[in-house]
């Protein structure tokens, strides 16, 4: 397994010498900076490339996290080819640069959502947690979208309706900006009024049509894939299951069953993300990875702790309700199956994906989820869990 560390790009608070010193060779990056369905182009990727190179840190930019899907595709509105052809020409200039996995995901308008980016943990420092009853308050009695009640068990509704009376202000804003953190990278946030608005976009599409879509974007692209030997990685859902009224589609086992069935290759592939998958309680994520392993290109280790009214909270990384070990045992496995089998990609690279704030991480001002010391710790424990299970 190749260490690897996320990292936002020069606006990162986080330096490339620092995340050297984390021992992780492996940079997973994004343009962040262009837009969602413009071209990347060579020279753009080399720039950025050799930035990482640059200082002689011993590291290396390995996967290109994410490369967007635009929303236009999602919906399947329009005119679709410039923006198929536009992702294969970026899919090529990366391939040309040796940037040959590609994370994504296909979930429609937000990305991983959570009500709280400073949830106090005992002895101090902050995680991320969703909490059932916040979201409940936000989408009955911010958004007041239709049908948001259904969406929710009968205790929460009332609990949100009791919060949603007692919050100020500045309570609503602080939930929306927690809801809105999750755009990857992206800087412009939606406010109540631009959501309602980007949310109607999606009326009429359910589940089968956002299916749909997804099933023509991966023909459009897959194939390329195979030609340019690039391994394509979706992002499961976060948290996996719907969410504003939106259909989610890479939630649980048999989402990626779909997935692996539309285009029977493998470098249609999967980014296991440990934390997206281990929200639903459905989800048993070592039986998973072992089902879907050959088609692991990614991982993203991290661990959540469940709460029986849907809420959860971003644990330790060998906390939470996932046997870590257990998974990376999993992944391990699949290595030495790959290496008996000749196959050129044994290794898989993972990061300790969020960590919790804590320590000199306080006050920062890292991307949520992606501070400094608390995820060197989630890389620390996690290294420790590969050197002991590859004795
Ligand atoms: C959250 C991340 C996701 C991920 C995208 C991939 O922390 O794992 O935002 O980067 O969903 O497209």
């Amino acid at each position: 397994m190749l260490e690897s560390w996320r990292w936002y790009g020069p606006l990162d608070k986080i330096s490339l010498p620092e995340i050297a010193q984390t021992r992780a060779t492996g940079i997973v990056t994004s343009l962040h900076e262009i837009p969602y369905g413009e071209v990347w182009s060579v020279e753009a990727i080399e720039a950025r490339k050799a930035l990482i190179a640059k200082p002689d840190l011993g590291l290396h930019w390995n996967v290109a996290e994410s490369l967007p899907i635009h929303e236009d595709i999602k919906r399947g509105t329009g005119d679709l080819s410039k923006l198929f052809a536009n992702y294969r020409q970026s899919m090529a200039n990366l391939a040309a640069c040796g940037i040959t996995t590609i994370c994504y995901n296909f979930m429609p308008v937000v990305d991983w959502t959570r009500t709280r980016l400073d949830q106090p943990l005992k002895g101090g420092g902050t995680s991320l947690r969703f909490e059932a009853t916040l979201m409940a308050a936000f989408e009955i009695h911010m958004l007041k979208r239709d049908g948001a009640e259904e969406d929710y068990l009968p205790e929460v509704v009332q609990k949100a309706a009791i919060w949603f009376q007692q919050s100020t202000d500045a309570d609503r804003e602080t939930l929306l900006a927690a809801i809105m953190a999750g755009l990857p990278g992206a800087y412009d946030r939606y406010d109540v009024e631009g959501l309602r608005a980007a949310l109607v976009t999606y009326d009429g599409i359910d589940r089968d049509g956002l299916r749909a879509n997804y099933a023509r974007w991966l023909a459009e692209v897959i194939p390329t894939a195979e030609e340019l030997g690039i391994k394509m990685c979706v992002h499961p859902d976060d948290p996996p299951r719907d969410i504003l009224g939106l259909p989610r589609i890479m939630s649980d086992r048999d989402d990626i069953a779909w997935l692996y069935a539309q285009q029977d290759t493998r470098v249609n592939g999967l980014t296991l993300c440990s934390g997206s998958l281990g929200a639903n309680p459905a989800n048993d994520v070592p039986a998973i990875a072992r089902e879907f392993a050959d088609r692991i290109h990614f991982a993203h280790l991290r661990n959540v702790r469940k709460d029986p009214d849907g809420s959860f909270e971003e644990d330790a990384h060998l906390n939470g309700d996932t046997d870590m070990v257990d998974l990376i045992r999993a992944l391990l496995d699949e290595e030495t199956r790959r290496t008996r089998n000749g196959r050129e990609d044994v290794v898989i690279p993972f990061r300790p994906d969020h960590g919790h704030e804590i320590l000199s991480d306080l006050g920062r001002g890292t991307h949520p989820g992606y501070p400094l010391i608390g995820r060197l710790v989630g890389l620390a424990e996690l290294r420790g869990v590969i050197a002991a299970l590859s004795q």
